[in-house]
Formats: C-alpha cells, structure tokens, sequence
C-alpha cells in the first residue's frame, strides 16, 4: 500500500505529502454540470485541460447521480472519472455535492427532495420554506452520511494502491443563504434554549444564543449546526478512508450580512469554530473572486489553517496571484474556476468569474480588453511545478521571499535578505497582462533564483555606501528533473535591467566589491 494523501504541520508551516512525498496542487476546478456525463468529459473536458500544466483537476461527485433511488448505487461516473484522470496523469480532488451546493439542496436526489416530511426545509423569517434542507433534520444528515459512506468505499477500493484521489471536499460553499438563519419549529425551539457546552467553551459565554452572541447569534446558530452536520459526514468517511477532506468557503462580501453571504458557512472568521466543533475537516479553503487578495489569504492562512484556494478567479491581471500564494502563503493548491474554457472558449476568460455568474452578478464585461489567460497560466504552472524540490527545500529553510503589487499606486518594493537589499520595480499594471507578483529562492549567500511575471529588480549592497555588487552570473533556464538547466545567458543589453515580464525563471550569482 502507498502512503495514503496527508497534510502535515512542519516547524516552518506546512506540507502536503501525496505519495509520500511534497506536493503542490496546481489545479483547475470544472464548471459543476461537466462531470454529469463522461463523453463529455472524454471530448470537451480533457483535451483542454490537459495542456494546461495542471497537476490536479477538482471534480464534482453529485448525489443525484450517485444514488437515483435510495439504496441503488451507481458508481459508474465515480469509477469513469477516476479512470479518465489516470490517463491524463491528473490528481483528482472530488467534490461532494450532496445535501448542500451554494447554500441550497440541489443536487439531492428526487427521492429526497420530494419527501418534505422526512427531509425537512429550513424556512426564513417569514416562515416560508427555503431550497434548502436544513442542517438540523437528522434524518437527512444520517441519509448523507449513508451515501457519503459508499462513495468513499468505492474511492479506497480503487484507489488506496494507486492514488489519484488526494482529498475530498464535503459539500460546496455551505450556509444559509436569504436569511440570516433556520425559522423552522425545530431550529426555533433549539435556538431558544442554552448553547452547546462546546460552544459555550470555546467562546467562554452562556445562555441561549440570543444570550450568548446578541445580535451575531443567528450566525453562529446556522455555524454551529452546519459544522455539527458536515463533521458526521466527513467523520464517517475519514473512518473508511483516511485522507484529507475540505469545506470551501463563500466568503464574506458587502454588506456583509450573514444571508448575504451564506449565513453559518466556513467563513474565516468561524474556522476556530470548525477546528473546534469538526476536528474531522482538515482545512477551511477560500473561494476567491474579490480583488483583495492579499486580505483573504491572510485571514484563512491565519488560525494554523494552510492555505488551500480551490476555486480562484480567471482573468489575467489577478492569475499572477500563483506567485504570491505559494511564496508567501505555502499554498498547497491554487485552482481557477471554469478551467476547461481556458483553452475552449478563452474569451469568457474576461470575467472573475463563469459567464452564468457574472450575468447573475450584473456584471457587464463588454468594455474589458480581451486577453487569453492561459498561456500565463501554463507558463507559471510549468515553472513552479520545475522548480518544487527547490521551493520546498527553501520553505525549510525560510528562503522564501515573495513580494505582489496591491494596487495600482505602488510602485515597487524591497526585499531584505541578510547580505542584500532586493529592489523590485513593478511593470505598469494593463488590463492585457498579469500585475506584478514574484518569489524570491535564496539557495547560497550569492545565489538567487527569481520567479514570477511583470517585474525589474536590482540587488544592492547591505554593506556599506561604497560596496558594490557585481554579478557573475545571470541566466535565464528552467528545472528539468529538478536540475537547473539554463538556457541563454544574460548580459550586456540584457543585464542592464535584470527584468522578467512572461512568467519565468531566472538564476544570478552575484559578488560585492569594495
Ligand atoms: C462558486 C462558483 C460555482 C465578488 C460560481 C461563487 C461553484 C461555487 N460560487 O461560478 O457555482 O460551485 O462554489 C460565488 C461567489 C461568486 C461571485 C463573487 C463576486
């Protein structure tokens, strides 16, 4: 048996061992409809997502489709996905989607939907019933679990000798969404009464939730009842299979009310919640589509929770975002939505997000210059992924330094290492290209290897005024095997401005003179 997928904590933070060994997800996730059939997956899928230098694909297992009658299992798609990615040499990270997919039920199957007695909706505050089955029927929770169950002993029968499978999602972007929590009889009757022991632990109060959180507390209701609900559910295949399982997170947006944003589900702020009440998930993963990067990746690295991004916007200025995720977060998995339009249909690549979701967002793009994202993408996917046994060897060594340009008005940044000033001068932002974003590799007192797109840097002396730094080498190459292959040297004209504007790699060894 092959050492089963495992996140692991390190003294420098932390590590995703697939095999046996380091891994960095360099992903994409499907449109949700694509992984319904295989021939579709056969002809629109694979052939344009298997240039992309992609390592992992994320993938879609539906409910619906997996148990059409209760106790009737089909595993023909399961079994055919897992097949098709191992002969496109892909990992797989599967989705669940089973009792919830952003927030409503959708993807139970008729047999659930229809019996409203047994599996029971939320209502809002108007009373009315929601799309929603609710977190707190157990009915539906055991009924999940039972499936859930199946599907993980299918992937281990599979799979446990031959990884392609290196974690499960469990359900997608949880919460309520419309109102800020359940109005249901039962939720109400459970609302009024005192908090969970656990709960009321972990935030040092008590009462009933009105008590306990004031006006947070529909919030922290809907948190607690769905991280309870997804923890049976994760707990019950982590017995069977023993490999990482997620929850994604819609996170929060203006104007930040809980039903705005999906009320009770993984946002950052609740990831102590669900350390504390689903021990069972190992990592809070963020959806991103807003601008301020920097700022969510911060929130979700915070809390000893890795960095793990499964769905990422796609257009072309915020693709960089790679760069800094792995150099300054240790992401161990990156992945833009929709990736099979990447190279089909490359001009719905103008938005954040999918067509159908900038539509429903009113979002009008027609003014957007058009540029292909993916060769920026696959670029920087084929250098990081050359260059892993080196950024994992820095990571231990905390010779990692990455810098990404916030917004348009910053012109630059410098770099501190302990011999050398690293001044980086950001290339003017375009709508056309990549904004600046880079790594930094220290591999020996003189010796750097710079990453990243849209950018000129210059070393500096640390030691005084009259010390110079000199350059010995400079070169532009690539990891092949893990070994450093250079190509043309750069000097002359070229060396002038060490510059990088295409994702690239570059190696300079330097000297200081006096
Ligand atoms: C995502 C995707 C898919 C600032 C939308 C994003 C996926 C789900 N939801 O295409 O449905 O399954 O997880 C919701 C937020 C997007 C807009 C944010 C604008």
């Amino acid at each position: 048996m092959t050492e089963l997928s495992k996140l692991v904590r390190t003294s420098t933070g932390w590590k995703w061992l697939v095999d046996g060994k380091p891994f960095i997800a360099y992903g994409g996730e499907l449109h949700n409809s694509s992984a319904s059939n295989l021939n579709y997956m056969e002809e629109k899928v694979w052939p344009y997502v298997k240039d992309l230098n992609l390592n992992t694909l994320l993938v879609p297992i539906y409910w619906e489709k997996l148990e059409p009658d209760e106790g009737n299992f089909d595993f023909s798609l399961l079994e055919g996905i897992i097949s098709q990615a191992r002969d496109n040499n892909m990992k797989l990270i599967l989705l669940w989607f089973g009792l919830w997919k952003n927030g409503i039920s959708s993807y139970t199957p008729k047999w659930v939907k229809t019996d409203t007695t047994r599996f029971w909706r939320a209502k809002d505050m108007y009373g009315k019933s929601m799309d929603v089955i609710s977190p707190l029927c157990e009915e539906a929770i055991n009924a999940d679990k039972k499936t859930f169950e199946k599907f993980v002993t299918k992937v281990k029968e599979i799979d446990e000798n031959n990884q392609t499978v290196i974690g499960i999602q469990v359900q997608n972007e949880i919460g309520l969404l419309g109102s800020d929590r359940d109005y249901s009889e039962t939720a109400e009757s459970i609302y009024q009464k005192e908090i969970p022991d656990d709960l009321a632990k972990l935030y040092n109060v008590s009462g009933n939730y009105d008590e306990a959180f004031g006006s947070n507390a529909p919030e922290y209701f809907m948190a607690y009842a769905y991280a309870q609900a997804v923890n049976q559910i994760a707990e019950a295949g982590k017995k069977i299979y023993k490999i990482p399982y997620f929850v994604n997170s819609w996170i929060e947006k203006y104007p930040w009310r809980p039903g705005v944003h999906p009320s009770g589900g993984p946002v950052a702020k609740f990831i102590p919640l669900w350390q504390k009440i689903a021990p069972e998930i190992d990592a809070v993963l963020p959806d991103i589509y807003v601008s301020d990067f920097n700022g969510v990746a911060n929130e979700f690295a915070m809390y000893n929770n890795p960095l793990l991004i499964p769905e990422h916007r796609r257009d072309v200025q915020n693709i960089s975002n790679v760069f800094y995720a792995i150099g300054k977060y240790q992401a161990l998995c990156f992945a833009p939505f929709g990736i099979e339009d990447f190279l089909k249909d490359p001009e719905s690549l103008t938005g954040i997000a999918s067509p159908a979701v900038m539509k429903t967002l009113a979002i009008d793009t027609s003014a957007w210059e058009f540029t292909n994202t993916s060769e920026y993408l696959k670029k920087s996917y084929e250098i990081l992924q050359g260059a892993q046994t080196l950024i994992e060897k820095c990571r231990e060594e905390n010779k990692v330094y990455s810098f990404m340009r916030m917004n348009e008005h910053e012109r630059g940044s410098i770099i501190e290492t302990e011999e050398y000033d690293i001044k980086i001068a950001y290339h003017p932002t375009t709508k056309t290209a990549p904004k600046s974003s880079g790594i930094i590799l220290q591999t020996a007192k003189n010796e750097f290897y710079i990453i990243g797109t849209s950018f000129s840097y210059s070393f500096l002396s640390k030691k005084n005024r009259s010390y110079q730094v000199g350059i010995l080498d400079y070169e532009e190459g690539n990891f092949i095997d893990g070994k450093w292959v250079g190509e043309r040297t750069l000097n002359g004209d070229e060396r002038y401005f060490m510059r990088i504007d295409m994702p690239q790699i570059q190696r300079v060894e330097l000297y200081q003179y006096g």
